[in-house]
């Protein structure tokens, strides 16, 4: 496409708004167009593009036809662009989409693959916490991902000086950081005289309507599995080295051998296969996703439920919405491995020993389990094992021995 046919196609998306064709909150593209046919020239058909709410370019440039990107707006998908085919995704949630770029890169590498990610940001995600500590993952590690910010120094009307008290710019490897300026013709979305939905109300469908819910999986009860004599810890520990023999990897902090296996619970599964992480719990769950939607199933660890509070956006609007948003196309098999600590033992005082697991329930749709036998253990890693989407697994350390857990 040229930069006439990319400012066509959003005239017609400004048409259908005028005409009251798009059902709520979208997002126009609009004055990059010689920047992206640029950097578009660079990218090839099987890389990845990730890009944000405002995507409409990005995904006309990485070859999504274009009454498919039409169709997809009309139906409410301006801002939850997908394409599997084409590798192509994004994320609503400003900061939500460098961590995924993380884990797809990582995997690319471990694969030797020649393929590429490109990961477009505005400077509103430059602002957040994830985005740097995904570039400083993929400078340290040298993976094969770009992240292009597009700065109009705008998040929604708020410039930089108004935002950080400067309009100094933040500096960023050049490694994997591009950065080049322009100015959006539009105004934000839902600011004064722009995008009044007053009358788009009336033809409001339901959540359920424009994003189906998907049925919840299905799975043996194992009740024929004989599990035989053996403690809590000792189930996790052949469960965990059962999980290793598939397509896994289990991340975290605290997994490598040097560093605990998990409070000695990952002693079977080969060394290779634990990927040690920084304290980033939104950083690890952004990467277990960036990383199965190219095969691998991640198990990622949460040494206190406490912990896996700060990656909640990682879990509930990532992992959670990916299938249901891209309508099947992506699937998100993690398993989320957490441990309460109850009390007991190992009770630790209020931050270190909460039990989020009802939160959790009302975050997410996929099953959340909470073995307290070795038998259940056993059963759940199963259905864990077999999932297709994501499940959360809640331990209790009161269940563990005391004498021989040493965290
Ligand atoms: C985590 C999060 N916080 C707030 C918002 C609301 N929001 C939507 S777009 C936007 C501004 C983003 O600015 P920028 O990243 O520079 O992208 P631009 O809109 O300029 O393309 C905000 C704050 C959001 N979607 N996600």
């Amino acid at each position: 496409m040229n930069k006439q046919q990319l400012i066509d196609f959003e005239s017609k998306i400004i048409n259908h708004y005028n005409n009251n064709k798009l059902p709520f909150l979208f997002h126009l593209s609009g004055g990059n167009e010689i920047e992206l046919l640029e950097i578009f020239q660079h990218v090839e058909k099987g890389d990845y593009v990730l890009a944000t709410h405002r995507n409409h370019y990005h995904a006309l440039l990485h070859g999504l036809p274009q009454d498919k990107v039409e169709q997809r707006i009309l139906d409410g998908r301006s801002m939850f662009m997908y394409d599997r085919e084409r590798n192509f995704f994004s994320s609503a949630i400003v900061g939500g989409i460098p961590g995924i770029a993380v884990g797809i890169a990582w995997a690319l590498k471990q694969k030797n693959s020649d393929q590429f990610v490109w990961c477009f940001v505005g400077d509103g995600a430059e602002d957040t916490g994830n985005f740097a500590e995904a570039v400083r993952y993929v400078d340290g590690w040298n993976l094969p991902c770009k992240f292009i910010i597009e700065d109009n120094d705008k998040s929604i009307i708020a410039n930089k000086k108004t935002r950080w008290g400067t309009s100094d710019l933040q500096e960023w490897p050049n490694t994997c950081v591009y950065r080049y300026n322009y100015e959006l013709p539009f105004p934000h979305a839902r600011t004064k005289d722009f995008c009044d939905l007053s009358e788009t109300k009336k033809i409001l469908k339901t959540d359920e309507e424009y994003f189906p819910k998907l049925p919840q999986e299905t799975f043996p009860d194992f009740n024929d599995i004989e599990i035989g004599d053996m403690s809590y810890k000792e189930a996790v520990t052949q469960a965990m080295t059962e999980l290793g023999k598939d397509n896994t990897m289990f991340i975290g902090y605290n997994v490598g051998g040097e560093f605990g296996n998990a409070m000695g619970t990952l002693q079977g599964v080969p060394e290779e296969k634990k990927l040690e992480t920084p304290v980033a719990e939104n950083l690890m769950g952004s990467l277990a996703l960036g990383m199965s939607f190219e095969g691998i199933k991640p198990v990622v660890y949460y040494e206190r439920h406490d912990f896996m509070l700060v990656g909640a956006d990682a879990i509930g609007n990532h992992i959670n919405h990916v299938e249901r948003l891209s309508h099947g196309e992506f699937k998100a098999p993690v398993i989320l491995r957490t441990v309460v600590a109850d009390g007991g033992p190992f009770y630790s005082g209020p931050t270190h020993s909460q039990d989020f697991t009802k939160v959790f329930r009302e975050m997410v749709d996929f099953p959340i389990f909470e073995p307290m036998t070795p038998d259940e253990v056993i059963r759940d890693y199963k259905k864990a094992q077999m999932a297709k989407g994501p499940v959360m697994i809640v331990e209790r350390k009161s269940c563990y021995d005391g004498k021989t857990t040493t965290i």
